[in-house]
C-alpha cells in the first residue's frame, strides 16, 4: 500500500544512491575493521535511516511494509552488515515497543530511536532456548515496583552498542511455556546488566553481536511491555512476523547483487576463446537464479502488501523467509561457481557474500521452523 508512489519512488532512488556510491564502496574496509565507520553512521542518521519504519508521530519515515520492502531490496545489494546497524531499530529493536508498548513507553523511546540517539536489541535467544522461543530461562521477578531480572540472552544483535533492550523473560513459573513470558524494557548502564565478548562469526562482519548477561537487574515496573503481563512471547512473534518478511526481502537484494556480479564475471571472463557468459551451462545457472530471484519478490512483495491490508501474515510471512532465504543461498553457490576459482578467493565480494548470507537462512526462525509455522496454520485452518 504505497501512500504517494512519488515520495516512495524518491526514497527508493535516494537509497540506490547511497548504496551504490557510498556503502558498495567501503564494504572491504567495514570487513576488515569488524566495525561500521563513524561518518557512515551519521550519514545513515542523516537520511533517516534509523526511523524509516517509525511512525512519523514519533520523529520516524512511518514506512508501509510495502514500501519497507523496496527499501530492504536496495540494502541488500551491499554488505548485510550495513543494514543490521540500522536493522534492529526498524525492525526486532522497535517494533515490540511500538505494537504492545504503552504511549508513555513509545513517547520515551521512539523519537530518540528514529534519530539514531539509541541503538536497540531484541534479546528472546537463551543458550538453551533458541527455535524452542517459549521454553527461555530468563527470569523477571516483581519486588514491590520493580522487576528483577536475572539470566543470559545469546547472539544479540547490536548488544555491545545497543542503549535498549526489549527482553523476555518469565514472569510465572505456575504458567508453562509462552503464556507465564512478558517483554520488558530494560537500559544500558543499569546495574548487574553485561555483556559477553562479541561472537566470532562466520560473515557478516561489522554486524556485532554478543552474550547479554542480567546478574539481579532491578528495573521499574513500568518497563514492562504494554504493562500486561504474559503476553511477552506473542509480542516476540508479532515482531518476527514482520522482521521475516524484511530479511525476505533483504535476502532478495542480496541475491541481485550477486547474480549482478556473477553476470558481469561470466561476460567478461573469457575461456576457450570466448566469454563464459556464452556457455549454455553457465546460462542455465544465470536463468535459474533470474528466475527464483523473482519469484521470492513477488512472494515478499504480497506478504507486504497483505501486512498492509491488515491481515494476519503469519503464513506468508514464514513462506516468504523461507523461500527467499533458500533462494539466496542457491544463488550464493551458482554465483561461487560461475566465478570458479576466483569465487574462493576474497578480491571479488562473492566471497565475502557467500558466508555473509547464510545467516538468513538462520536468524529470526530457521527454514525448518518457518516450515513448522506455514505447516501448523494449515492444519489449524483446515479444522476450522
Ligand atoms: N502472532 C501472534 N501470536 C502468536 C503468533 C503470531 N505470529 N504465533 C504464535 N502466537 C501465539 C499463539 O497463538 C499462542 O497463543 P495462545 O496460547 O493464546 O493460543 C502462543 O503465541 C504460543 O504459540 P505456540 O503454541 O505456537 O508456541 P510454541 O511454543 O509451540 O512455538 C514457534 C512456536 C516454534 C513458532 C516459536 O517458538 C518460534 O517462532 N520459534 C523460533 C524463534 C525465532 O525465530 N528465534 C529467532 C531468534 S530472534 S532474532
Amino acid at each position: 500500500m504505497i501512500r504517494d508512489p512519488e515520495t516512495a519512488r524518491l526514497l527508493v532512488e535516494t537509497v540506490h544512491q547511497f548504496v551504490t556510491e557510498t556503502l558498495i564502496p567501503r564494504e572491504e574496509e567495514v570487513a576488515e575493521t569488524n566495525a561500521i565507520p563513524a561518518d557512515v553512521v551519521e550519514q545513515m542518521k542523516e537520511l533517516g535511516f534509523f526511523g524509516l519504519t517509525i511512525p512519523e508521530e514519533y520523529g520516524g519515515l512511518g514506512l508501509t511494509m510495502e514500501e519497507e520492502v523496496n527499501v530492504a531490496f536496495e540494502l541488500g545489494h551491499t554488505s548485510p552488515a550495513f543494514r543490521s546497524y540500522i536493522g534492529t531499530n526498524n525492525g526486532i529493536g522497535s517494533i515490540g515497543i511500538l505494537v504492545d508498548g504503552t504511549e508513555a513507553q513509545k513517547n520515551a523511546y521512539l523519537p530518540r530511536l528514529a534519530s539514531g540517539e539509541l541503538l536497540s536489541s531484541f534479546c528472546l535467544t537463551e543458550p538453551d532456548a533458541g527455535s524452542d522461543a517459549a521454553s527461555l530461562k530468563t527470569t523477571a521477578v516483581r519486588d514491590g515496583d520493580h522487576y528483577v531480572l536475572n539470566g543470559t540472552k545469546r547472539f544479540i544483535t547490536n548488544a555491545p552498542l545497543a542503549s535498549i533492550f526489549t527482553v523476555m523473560a518469565r514472569t510465572s513459573h505456575e504458567i508453562k511455556g509462552a503464556g507465564g513470558i512478558s517483554a520488558f524494557i530494560v537500559e544500558r548502564g543499569t546495574p548487574g546488566l553485561s555483556f559477553g565478548k562479541p561472537d566470532h562469526k562466520m560473515g557478516q562482519k561489522g554486524a556485532l553481536t554478543s552474550d547479554v548477561i542480567f546478574d539481579n537487574v532491578r528495573i521499574p515496573a513500568s518497563q514492562l511491555i504494554g504493562g500486561v503481563e504474559g503476553v511477552g512471547f506473542k509480542t516476540a512473534m508479532k515482531v518476527l512476523d514482520k522482521g521475516r518478511i524484511h530479511i525476505a526481502a533483504l535476502s532478495v537484494g542480496a541475491a541481485e547483487r550477486m547474480l549482478s556480479d556473477a553476470l558481469a564475471y561470466a561476460m567478461e571472463r573469457k575461456q576457450f576463446g570466448q566469454p563464459i557468459a556464452e556457455f549454455q551451462l553457465i546460462q542455465a545457472m544465470l536463468a535459474d537464479s533470474k528466475a527464483e530471484i523473482y519469484a521470492a519478490k513477488c512472494m515478499v512483495l504480497d506478504a507486504a502488501r497483505k501486512r498492509d491490508e491488515g491481515l494476519n501474515v503469519s503464513t506468508e510471512a514464514s513462506c516468504a523467509k523461507m523461500f527467499a532465504t533458500e533462494m539466496c543461498g542457491r544463488v550464493a553457490d551458482r554465483c561461487v561457481q560461475i566465478h570458479g576459482g576466483a569465487g574462493y578467493v576474497s578480491d571479488y565480494a562473492i566471497e565475502r557474500f557467500y558466508r555473509d548470507v547464510r545467516l538468513f537462512r538462520i536468524y529470526e526462525g530457521t527454514t525448518q521452523i518457518q516450515q513448522v509455522v506455514i505447516a501448523r496454520n494449515m492444519i489449524r485452518a483446515a479444522r476450522g
